[in-house]
């Protein structure tokens, strides 16, 4: 195996025997097979010239197949062998309706077992494109599609596509197979990638505050009440729908984990007296939570850490595009619908959560609720009270040195304002770090995709304050980063024109050296250095 997508790489090279993430060399090299698949499809795509409608049923297909590689989503083989098997059909009915061409290998091969299928993954995985640079780009484009898809899945559940999205996505990927693209050619498809990129996630945006409301200042509490209860974690809101409508008056509660932290600020939840509060912190910390929290855990994307506890692996279930081995998968009907009845039951035979936190937090400052305030954040920067805001977004990790972060939010200048979204918010997010004027310092979003916001935002006092550059406001990026949403919320801001982002707490490894070159000559990309000096940087 060899994969290297993720910023926990093996020795920032890459994961080969296996995954630092828990990922074994089997579902690696089944991963890959997958996505040389959904190139194949790709391939027939374009070159077959399939009308649009045609792929309508295939769409959604995309997206979960994509979203099933992301780091930490799946870790069931045999999901992810049924799901090969089931892209290689749809793939040959496809091409029936192809204008004949001469379609790449991944559009042709076949594979009748697991074995077959392990032997082939062997021979087209990352390695398989020998000039590094290329290799770079290509990968960097494919993990911009994944973060892309894992979005437009979110969305379209919520029932909002948007075609530009999803032809591109077929673009793209077949793009990776063409071996007379130059890199400058790959760069600029890599920016293109980004472009689309702000289109899922504005229509990811739109399909949730339409459904869902706007996302308002609230406070979620971090304790816990003496109910038996269902902990839920993950992306997906109609999931938490669902959950919520099925456990109304069952007497079991529901909390949120992780990245769902940020559902309890949209007004549409708050109806639910059930929804509780949101117990511990970022994805990492799971293995000690789920511990304690005593309830089943439902999972409805990444990030899964492979359970050690007997126990707790018996209490996890996944949902859409996640997966683990041993543990209960809820599919959904054909019409979305997901009866989780089995996880209300076991619920209710089990204790209620042990408290490892009091209190609460405050969240939601979207697009909608910041601009609702904008006066009075428009008056503090020209009045000095606000000198710079951070954008500090992304994603949390295991890795010691994220503490970094931690010590950059303590360390900032009383009179900075941190804005976030993703899970790096929770190395500073119970730091109360006070406000400025009314403004609290750490200003939450919600997740990953709510990044989006945090550009809309940037845009507006770009407006406001009558300038002709992005770059002139007064706005730093630290961002950390991941997996590939990460990644393709990295390739929207430089496609917004954002400039001289810190990334960390490393660079990731499939950065070849000229393609990170190319980085930092065009875009001032760094990575991060101690937070005295790093702070210093961004002050000056
Ligand atoms: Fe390694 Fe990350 Fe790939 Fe997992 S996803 S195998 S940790 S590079
Ligand atoms: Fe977090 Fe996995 Fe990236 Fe969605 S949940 S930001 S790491």
């Amino acid at each position: 195996m060899f994969c290297f997508q993720c910023q926990e790489a093996a020795g920032g090279r890459g994961c080969t025997i296996r995954g630092v993430c828990g990922k074994n060399e089997g579902v690696a090299k089944l991963q890959d097979l997958l996505i040389y698949t959904l190139k194949g499809i790709s391939d027939v795509v374009v070159k077959g010239k399939i009308k649009k409608d045609e792929l309508e049923s295939l769409n959604p297909e995309m997206f979960s197949s994509l979203f099933m590689t992301i780091t930490n989503a799946n870790f069931d083989a045999d999901a992810i062998e049924n799901q090969i098997k089931k892209m290689i059909s749809v793939r040959d009915r496809l091409k029936e309706k192809a204008e004949a061409v001469d379609f790449h290998d991944a559009a042709t091969f076949q594979v009748n077992s697991r074995e077959e299928m392990l032997e082939k993954a062997g021979t087209i995985g990352v390695l398989a494109t020998e000039n590094e640079d290329i290799r770079s780009l290509r990968e960097m484009i494919i993990y911009g599609i994944k973060g892309m898809a894992a979005y437009a899945e979110h969305a379209k559940n919520i029932g909002k596509e948007d075609p530009e999205v999803s032809n591109f996505i077929y673009e793209a990927l077949a793009a990776t197979l063409d071996d007379s693209l130059t890199v400058d050619q790959l760069v600029s498809l890599t920016l293109k990638t980004g472009e689309h990129g702000v289109k899922v996630m504005a229509l990811l945006d739109e399909a949730n505050t339409s459904k869902y409301g706007n996302p308002e200042i609230t406070e979620v509490n971090i304790g816990v009440r003496n109910n038996p209860a269902i902990l839920v974690s993950g992306h997906d809101l109609t999931d938490l729908e669902q959950l919520l409508e099925q456990t109304k008056g069952t007497g079991v509660d529901v909390y949120t984990h992780g990245e769902m932290l940020p559902a309890h600020y949209y007004p549409y939840f708050k109806k639910y007296d059930n929804f509780v509060g949101n117990y511990g912190n970022s994805w990492w910390k799971q293995l000690s939570e789920f511990e304690t929290f005593n309830g089943p855990i439902l999972f409805t994307t990444n990030c899964i850490v492979p359970p050690r506890n007997e126990d707790v692996r018996k209490r996890i279930f996944t949902t859409g595009s996640s997966g683990y081995p041993g543990c209960k998968h809820i599919e959904a009907d054909e019409n979305g619908k997901k009866d989780f009845s089995e996880i209300i039951e076991l619920a209710k035979t089990l204790p209620a959560p042990a408290e490892i936190e009091s209190g609460s937090i405050v969240g939601g400052f979207a697009h909608n609720q910041v601009m609702a305030l904008a006066d009075k954040v428009v008056d503090a920067v020209k009045s000095g009270a606000i000198k710079k805001f951070f954008v500090m977004a992304g994603c949390d990790g295991r890795m010691k040195s994220r503490e970094y972060y931690t010590e950059f939010a303590k360390k900032l200048p009383s009179d900075t304002v941190i804005l976030t979204a993703g899970c790096a918010k929770y190395r500073y997010n119970k730091l109360n770090l006070g406000d400025i004027g009314g403004i609290p310092r750490v200003l939450d979003a919600g997740q990953c995709n709510d990044s989006y916001s945090l550009a809309v935002i940037a845009l507006k006092l770009k407006e406001v304050f009558g300038l002709d550059d992005i770059n002139k406001l007064p706005i730093a990026y630290n961002i950390a980063w991941y997996e590939q949403k990460a990644v393709i919320v990295l390739l929207a801001l430089l496609y917004l024109g954002v400039k001289n982002i810190h990334l960390g707490p490393t660079l990731p490894s499939f950065l070849s050296p000229n393609v990170a070159k190319v980085l930092v000559k065009e875009f001032g990309i760094s990575g991060i250095g101690t937070v005295e000096e790093d702070i210093e940087a961004f002050m000056g």
